[in-house]
């Protein structure tokens, strides 16, 4: 009976929510449950005053990623940072911006940051809680000059407005302005070698293959407690890293914009589209990219930050390895990275780490904790608008949540090849959520375990693939619809194809509810 009344509710909503939205709705349809039953009910645990509200509210309403994912994209294709940190952090966006920017008031006061506290596995307890203390402290909401920080996003957004012909026209007059506030250094049309050994810099370039390279930690494009970014016109273009840097924020801004050309962008940690209570991104407009790093990176952010890297054209490599080993597997890498949210745990809550990758056939990997995944009230996006593409990893990755958190990956078009080992490809653990959404070609999915639409420990993992002929492929049985049940409480897991020929596992296997938390759809 529970079931006849769930099914007359869905059709009667269905008629006005975004497709994913129906089709999680139709999926629990099978099991007998409610999108509202797969939400966590956050006011039943302890929060802490880091939280982003975008973060709550997408686990709590785990079956309006979609939608929320769509607002994101919309402020990051319409270039307006300071709209996309305002609906992260509180879900509210100003129609009426401020006329004119305060280029007089692009720098806060000075802070040492010392934040190696991240990466450095060496590092002892003490120094750990008093250093993650310490950025806690200088992040803290309550204390933070928003008017001042809204202002150096609202001079993000005009900076990336300007165009080459009016770019040329004021550049030197913004090199006046800003003088005092951030040090401007304009390029020649020669190729430029830019060496940078502190934060706070802008550098505006007009032509030739370029290359900028990081003397320090914190130095090359890395905004803290203020603005710092690189604007490159023209050219192939190489930057060269070290850590906290190539579009990194610390309670300000770092970015790099680069215009056009085929670009290498390689870096250690903390790097490449990374937020620590401001934002950091990178913003390619086109060509065929490789980005490389060691973990912390492509799209990572902490708390009360945003990282993110938006990249429109070209066919590109998302590149990471080596690093810290992780504990639970030897010759494996953290590399919490691609579209990668991370809090710390029992102390404060994350912020949002995305990808956006409009075009092109593009190749992402890492090994644990990447690709549209999360650890501790964060969240983490990889959004992969067309072309063919190669997701591979290894564990905590490809839509995975692991611990009161959300990964989310959505991949657009293309035939596409997903490969991982494990706690992937749509996984929620311990009261997360894990969602991967395929839309169009002919797609295969390989991984060994806990994958493929799997919750597990009160978590809810989704895999969601409309069009196309795909293959699913798992070696254990807790994958492809499955969850247990712990704590006396659910956990969900749902496989849902919507169109084609499929196999699983090589059988060409029609929809079995498994058990009441798992069950595997085929529709076509
Ligand atoms: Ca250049
Ligand atoms: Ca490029
Ligand atoms: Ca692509
Ligand atoms: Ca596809």
């Amino acid at each position: 009976m529970k079931r006849i009344i769930n099914y007359v509710a869905i059709v009667f909503l269905c008629f006005s929510l975004a497709a994913n939205e129906k089709a999680i709705i139709e999926g629990l349809s099978y099991m007998a449950v409610l999108p509202s039953e797969i939400g966590l009910d956050l006011s039943s645990f302890r929060g802490d005053s880091y939280s982003m509200k975008l973060c709550d509210y997408i686990l709590e309403n785990p079956q309006k990623s979609e939608f929320q994912t769509e607002e994101l994209v919309k402020y990051i294709r319409g270039f307006s940072i300071s709209e996309l940190y305002k609906y992260a952090d509180r879900m509210e966006t100003d129609k009426k911006k401020n006329k004119k920017t305060d280029w007089k008031n692009i720098s806060m006061n000075p802070t040492v940051w010392r934040m190696d506290f991240l990466y450095d596995t060496m590092m002892g307890d003490s120094d750990y809680y008093s250093m993650a203390e310490e950025f806690l402290k200088n992040t803290d909401p309550l204390k933070i000059d928003e008017k001042r920080f809204i202002n150096i996003l609202e001079a993000t957004d005009y900076l990336l407005s300007v165009d080459e012909t009016e770019m040329r026209r004021t550049a030197e007059d913004l090199k006046k302005t800003v003088e005092g506030s951030a040090k401007v250094i304009i390029g020649t049309m020669n190729d430029d070698t830019f060496f940078v050994s502190r934060e706070n810099v802008l550098i505006i370039d007009f032509g030739g293959d370029d290359c900028y390279i990081a003397l320090n930690d914190y130095s090359l494009a890395c905004g803290e407690n203020g603005i710092s970014g690189i604007i490159d016109f023209h050219g192939d273009d190489n930057y060269i890293g070290k850590s906290f840097d190539m579009g990194c924020g610390i309670n300000g801004v770092g970015f790099i914009d680069d215009r056009e050309g085929n670009d290498a962008y390689s870096s250690v940690y903390c790097s490449m589209g990374s937020g620590f209570g401001g934002i950091g991104f990178i913003l390619d407009r086109g060509g065929n990219d490789t980005y490389t790093g060691n973990g912390y990176c492509q799209g990572f952010g902490f708390t009360k930050g945003v990282g993110f890297i938006y990249d429109i054209n070209g066919n590109d490599s998302y590149i990471v390895r080596n690093g810290i080993e992780d504990s639970r597997e030897a010759g494996y890498h953290a590399h919490l990275s691609q579209g990668f949210g991370f809090g710390m745990r029992d102390i404060a809550s994350g912020g949002v780490g995305m990808i956006l990758d409009n075009s092109g056939d593009d190749l992402y990997t890492g090994e644990y904790f990447v690709q549209g995944s999360s650890y501790w009230h964060s969240l983490g996006i990889l959004y992969d608008n067309s072309g063919n593409d190669v997701y591979k990893s290894r564990r905590y990755s490809q839509g995975a949540g692991t611990h009161f958190t959300t990964g989310l990956l959505f991949d657009r078009e293309g035939d596409d090849l997903y490969h991982s080992w494990g706690v992937s490809q749509g996984c929620g653990h311990d009261f997360s959520f894990g969602m991967l959404t395929d839309y169009k070609g002919n797609d295969i999915y390989y991984s060994n375990w806990l994958s493929q639409g799997a919750g597990n420990a009160n978590g809810v993992g989704l895999l969601i693939d409309y069009e196309g002929n795909d293959s699913y492929k798992t070696v254990k049985t807790d994958s492809q619809g499955w969850g247990n049940p712990l704590r006396e409480t659910f956990s969900y897991g749902m496989l849902f194809d919507m169109q084609g020929e499929d196999s699983f596992n090589k059988i060409n296997q029609k929809t079995e509810v498994k058990t009441k938390m798992g069950v595997l759809i085929d529709k076509d």
